[in-house]
């Protein structure tokens, strides 16, 4: 469903451009979406903007991703799906109607974020504290660093004002999107999975929290920890693994 509805129909005038804000608000699925003979242009991921549109024809989506696009109108008027690539199953119709329009897609979006973002990636990570976390099923229940939330929960203790360098370890034989509250952070290396997706999330100069940490393989991201002190979570972001006790504790100190 998209905003509740199966398959809806959705207009845009020929020429137009819109922008789409899409979340992945399911429970576990993963979708790979795609806009019959449209590009879309990334212009947003999870917590910030893109300095310029980064063209793209599919793009995974994990639960609790988000990602801002542009599409633009700009093929025989008509009716096209976005599908998801994984299923099959066609989520939303475009359908061309009214009056014909001339938008252009901006050549730059300008984000002062992209532009700060694109520092860190010049940072001499040597120098940062190093984390490393590890994503584990125990005795059927989830895990981090294998302690089960409920019962023992893995603590990562942060002081605010610094950065740090975390990896996450996937020891298990299926995917799960980490997820982390408050601060943003720059991905820098995606081991595993799909490789489109690690070669976008490794080169865009964007602010992730919620990023898929392929089976057996992992992520490394530069992680500021700049605002608020006081406890917070990380978590797989299927339900179902947060629930059974894959999550930590994130104290800001
Ligand atoms: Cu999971």
């Amino acid at each position: 469903m998209v905003n509740g509805q199966v398959n809806p129909v959705l207009t845009i005038q020929p020429g137009q451009v819109q922008r789409w804000r899409i979340l992945n608000a399911s429970v576990y699925r993963y979708y790979k979406i795609s806009l019959q003979n449209h590009t879309m242009y990334l212009v947003g991921v999870d917590d910030s903007l893109l300095e310029q549109p980064v063209p793209i024809n599919e793009i995974l989506l994990t639960p609790g991703e988000r990602v801002d696009i542009l599409i633009k109108a700009d093929q025989t008027p008509g009716t096209y799906a976005l599908q998801d690539l994984n299923s099959g199953i066609t989520l939303l119709t475009l359908e061309y109607s009214g009056a014909q329009t001339n938008d252009q897609i901006p050549t730059t979006i300008n984000s002062e974020i992209a532009q700060w973002v694109a520092s860190l990636r010049q940072m001499d990570i040597s120098s940062l504290r190093q984390v490393t976390m590890t994503l584990n099923f125990v005795r059927g229940r989830g895990a981090i660093n294998r302690q089960v939330f409920d019962e023992n929960p893995y603590i990562l203790e942060s002081p605010v004002g610094t950065y740090e360098v975390w990896t996450i370890v996937n020891q298990t034989g299926m995917d799960h999107p980490w997820h982390h509250h408050t601060d943003g952070a720059v991905v820098i290396d995606i081991r595993g999975g799909d490789p489109n997706y690690a070669r976008l999330y490794t080169s865009v100069n964007g602010l992730k929290d919620t990023i898929n940490v392929p089976a057996m393989g992992s992520i490394t991201m530069i992680v500021p920890v700049l605002d608020f002190t006081g406890d917070t979570v990380f978590h797989c972001h299927i339900l179902g693994h947060e629930d059974i006790g894959m999550m930590g504790i994130w104290r800001r100190v």
